[in-house]
């Protein structure tokens, strides 16, 4: 019968469509993972894609070769815990007075009550909201008491630990935490971290998930397994020795989670950041890591490029083209807003954000500049950079000044002078009239500082 033989090849084809669309249907509603990867301390020069020589990093490269790499690549503070503060939070840190670390924390963390403000919500809070499973693996130094635990501010799972700097070698001190117990843990530090992230990929690749993953390394103390300095025999000086070991770990650790994600087929659904926390410490007055800035001047600490100038990549296959070179001046700020614009999930006007989402002006669907103006406050010091200008007083300490006030105004064109050596400020008493106006007004809107540093400083410049 003529209309049997014709039907099962339509019911065949119906079904196909109907698979297809099944299957179409299913991939749009999975939102893409967010992996934010942090370094700590890292070296402006020291990754092979900054033209970094003597420590492969072959697998943070391979994040920068299939995604967009920004040049001009800023956090808002030159310190570990303020611009983690941002970072998450996607505001200015000083807006809520989280200006400078915490005291007292840097080591693991008393719990003296004091962390990210309560009145903050995190990425993972929003993320968490939108239906993640939400993980932070390694330092979180944003509050060690109960109340600023990471599973109090948004996040389903921990393990790391709560202060600024931490051991490489924890054998006997059960100072790890996973969720709220402490744990031994008998790896490298950094090698620990790769795993546990590769755990939380594997453990969660059926549902969106959100992965902070943010090393201590490089940051001090300077410790590092035999077998990876043996890597650097050829290198003279201990320090950097060291240095180069402890990064290839944390490139070995990237490169296992970026295989599991592989493995798991997540690439294409997976948008992955990668960014240090601040600068390499390389000024006296900072724990120093043998870390190297060049050809930036300054050091952590310092609103010199140096200090708030930093590798800052984004990969998201199939979306973001391989190879992009971004050249106008981002921001940490902006990874909050541009996770949440791939996930879909509108940002609402008062939530405040600083940050904007990056993803029209690295794809070229907007040929504007995400921001105008870039700003920095450390108590006394600060900056404010527009276009190509860069108004600044720094701790002087980075021109070998005992005093630890900071300089006069500097005014400097990074287009072609990235090294700050030559200010232009007394040429140009228009264009530094102009800035520290903007700056001024910006600085207004902020909080007192809520702890440390230069309280009574910060408070005068308003
Ligand atoms: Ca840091």
């Amino acid at each position: 019968m003529p209309g049997r033989t014709s039907s099962f090849p339509l019911m065949v084809a119906t079904l196909f469509t109907f698979l297809a669309a099944a299957a179409f249907a299913n991939e749009s509603a999975q939102k893409p993972n967010i992996l934010i990867i942090v370094a700590d301390d890292l070296g402006y020069a020291d990754l092979g894609f900054q033209g970094g020589k003597d420590i492969p990093t072959p697998h943070i490269d391979s994040i920068a070769a299939g995604g967009a790499r920004f040049t001009n690549g800023y956090v808002s503070g030159p310190y570990c815990s303020p611009a983690r503060a941002g970072l998450l939070t996607a505001r200015y840190q000083q807006r809520f007075g989280h200006e400078f670390n915490p005291g007292g924390e840097g080591g693991g963390g008393g719990g003296n009550g004091i962390g990210l403000p309560l009145s903050e919500t995190t990425i993972a809070n929003r993320l968490k909201e939108a239906g993640y499973v939400t993980g932070l693996v390694g330092k979180w130094h944003l509050g060690a008491g109960p109340k600023h635990h990471p599973q109090q501010r948004g996040f389903d799972e921990f393990f790391g630990f709560l202060g600024g700097a931490h051991t490489y070698f924890d054998k006997q001190e059960a100072s790890m935490l996973r969720g709220t117990t402490k744990v031994a843990e008998p790896e490298y530090l950094t090698d620990a971290f790769g795993r546990e992230a590769v755990s939380f990929i594997d453990r969660h690749q059926k549902q969106p998930f959100f992965l902070y993953l943010a090393f201590n390394a490089v940051h001090t103390p300077m410790e590092a397994n035999n077998d990876r300095l043996a890597r650097f025999s050829s290198i003279s000086s201990k320090s950097r020795q060291t240095y180069a070991a402890m990064l290839s770990a944390m490139d070995d650790s990237v490169g296992k989670v970026l295989a599991a994600l592989k493995n798991a087929r997540l690439e294409e659904n997976t948008v992955i950041f990668f960014i240090s926390d601040n600068g390499g410490p390389t000024m006296q007055g900072t724990t120093i890591n043998a870390s190297s800035n060049a050809p930036l001047r300054g050091s952590k600490r310092t609103t010199l490029e140096g200090g708030i100038r930093v590798p800052f990549l984004i990969h998201w296959k199939g979306h973001i083209p391989a190879g992009t070179v971004y050249e106008n001046p981002v921001i940490q700020l902006d990874i909050q807003p541009t996770a949440l614009a791939a996930a879909g999930i509108s940002v609402k006007t008062d939530w405040k954000f600083d940050g904007v989402n990056l993803l029209p002006y690295i794809t070229g669907k907007s040929t504007e500049q995400p921001h105008d103006t870039l700003y920095w406050r450390l108590g006394e010091q600060n900056a404010i950079r527009q276009g190509d200008w860069k108004l600044v007083q720094y701790d002087r300490t980075a021109d070998n000044d005992s005093s630890r006030n900071v300089t006069a105004p500097k005014l400097y064109n990074l287009k072609d002078d990235i090294g700050e050596s030559r200010d232009l400020a007394a040429t140009h008493p228009e264009k530094v009239a102009e800035l520290e106006k903007q700056w001024k007004a910006w600085s207004k809107e902020l909080a007192n500082p809520l702890w440390g540093g230069s309280r009574r400083a910060a408070n005068n410049q308003k």
